[in-house]
């Protein structure tokens, strides 16, 4: 029994400086599959056409010369279209295969995506790791189809929808992610870190985001030892000392964030590392013993200079008071912060105003705070107020699975394209009660360029703080 994993190629998008970023970061979703299929005894390989940037071409070549009994295809949103492309090819080439897909879009358009694609025969919704198990033994005939947990697949002409698979308990009893399957090209490409996931699932169902809903909204997390243990592994077999953690919240657990930290300073490992928290769950003693056990960088998804955006629509509930303090505190700690924010919310204004100082060249000397009141510069400034090292700004994106898709209309959104390759956080894809996507894009323009500077500026402090890192490591 052979499974091929492809993780599906991004799409191309033909405008200046938009499109997906350079940086080589493998999957794990299937590359903890494939350690699952492995330790099970079934064969598993992995063509991540995503990362190595391969053409249809290429892949089809590594279908041919694998002849797998599953083709099995990972994608998001943006690139749903590029894997019903793959799927299509993978038919033709190994007919009697069957092919499965899944991953944070299909999960929650199971029925529509077998119904516009033929060419699949079966979407997995949610974790993937003992569904795919269960599917290969479909394939050697031991059981069927509907005997199988959180699959959507047709039957004599229908849609079937078996229940939902409940959420894995133990994540210690997963095997490492099957690191061995990756490829050197990794390497050659310029792969810098290596991702690890120690946790899954989120309570707060932020209206924006999908995993309250894909990995339950209960946090269900890995134990300190497990967790240094595959450290320790990769340090020992893939010679890297940098690591990305790709939790959505590392933090959101104190008591086990500083015991892995202890941990890593305990066994000895020189690693260095990044992380995502919420603005919410750091402090000084937490932070201290991150920035002991290497951690560098701590990207927060602050996303609105506008506290009643937070509370109100959000349903984030942080403070812009308690991010302020996370950043400054994070500085204290020697980590350089990156916050993150997102535009284009319901009840959000643009100004024309403000349009008209930025064109005069007069911002940042004359501007009054008090006439931007409310409108989504006054989001900014706040924004800027955060003083993290670095900031962002990303579209709202109604993704399937989300509060936002499925309650757009009372939530006073406006869908404009299911267009899936727009999708991006880049695109503007949606208007709002208050903005018209003409708003949202200048005022998104406006953004990228306050920040460019913004992050320009404070270069030098980040590179300072870094500097002062490495000289008291030495
Ligand atoms: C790390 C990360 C990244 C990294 C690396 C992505 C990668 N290759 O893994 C980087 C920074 C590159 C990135 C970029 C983007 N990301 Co991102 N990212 C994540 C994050 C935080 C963790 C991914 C991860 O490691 N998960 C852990 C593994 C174990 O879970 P998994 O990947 O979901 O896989 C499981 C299941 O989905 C399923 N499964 C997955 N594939 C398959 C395939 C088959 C056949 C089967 C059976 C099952 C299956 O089984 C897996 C194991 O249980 C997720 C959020 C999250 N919690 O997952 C967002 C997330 C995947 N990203 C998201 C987005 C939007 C993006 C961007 C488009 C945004 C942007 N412009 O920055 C870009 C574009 C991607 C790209 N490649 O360029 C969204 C996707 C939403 C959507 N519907 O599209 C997510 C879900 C965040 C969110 N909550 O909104 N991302
Ligand atoms: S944005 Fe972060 S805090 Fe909010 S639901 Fe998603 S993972 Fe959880």
């Amino acid at each position: 029994m052979k499974v091929l994993l492809i993780n599906a190629p991004v799409p191309v998008i033909n405008i200046p400086g938009m499109g997906f970023g350079k940086v080589v970061s493998p999957p794990l979703g299937i590359s903890y599959i494939a350690a699952v299929l492995e330790e099970a005894g079934v064969e598993a390989a992995i063509c991540d056409a995503q990362n190595l940037k391969m053409n249809l071409r290429e892949i089809g070549r590594e279908i041919e010369m694998l002849k797998p009994d599953i083709v099995a295809i990972s994608c998001f949103t943006a690139n749903y279209g590029e894997a019903q492309k793959v799927a299509e090819l993978a038919k033709k080439i190994v007919p009697q295969a069957m092919t499965v897909i899944g991953g944070p879009h299909v999960s929650f358009t199971a029925g529509k995506t077998l119904r516009e694609t033929p060419s699949i025969d079966v979407v997995v919704r949610g974790e993937g790791e003992q569904t795919m198990l269960e599917l290969t033994q479909v394939v050697e005939g031991k059981i069927s189809l509907a005997e199988v947990a959180g699959i959507t697949y047709r039957f004599r002409g229908a849609v079937v929808n078996t229940p939902d698979r409940p959420v894995l308990d133990d994540l210690d009893s997963l095997p490492f992610p099957a690191r061995h399957l990756w490829p050197d090209k990794y390497i050659q490409r310029g792969m810098r870190e290596v991702p690890i996931i120690t946790s899954r699932g989120c309570p707060f169902g932020c209206v924006f985001c999908s995993t309250s809903r894909m990995a339950g909204p209960v946090f269900r997390a890995r134990s300190p030892q497990n967790v240094v243990d595959e450290l320790q592994h990769v340090v020992d077999d893939l010679y890297f000392d940098r690591f990305i953690f790709n939790d959505d919240t590392f933090t959101l657990d104190n008591e086990r964030a500083i015991a892995i930290c202890d941990a890593i300073v305990d066994r000895g490992l020189d690693i260095t590392w990044a992380c995502s928290a919420r603005v919410d769950t750091v402090n000084k003693e937490l932070l201290s013993h991150m920035s002991d056990a290497g951690c560098d960088m701590i990207y927060y998804g602050v996303e609105s200079g506008n506290q009643e955006i937070l509370d109100r629509f959000i349903g984030k509930r942080i403070t812009l008071e308690q991010a302020r303090r996370a950043v400054k505190l994070t500085h204290e700690a020697g980590i350089v912060s990156v916050a993150s924010y997102i535009i284009g919310f319901p009840g959000e204004r643009g100004d024309k105003e403000f349009q008209a100082y930025l064109k005069r060249g007069e911002y940042g000397t004359t501007y009054d705070l008090n006439s931007l009141r409310g409108t989504i510069f006054e989001s900014l400034v706040r924004a800027k107020e955060v003083d993290s090292d670095q900031a962002q700004v990303h579209l709202l994106t109604p993704f399937p699975g989300t509060r936002l898709y499925d309650e757009a209309d009372s939530l006073g959104v406006k869908i404009l394209t299911e267009e899936w390759w727009r999708y991006n956080l880049q695109l503007p894809v949606i208007e709002t009660n208050t903005m018209s996507v003409e708003d949202i894009w200048s005022a998104y323009r406006t953004y990228m360029d306050e920040f460019d500077t913004y992050n320009n500026i404070r270069h030098e402090r980040r590179l300072k703080r870094m500097r002062r890192r490495m000289e008291a490591k030495a």
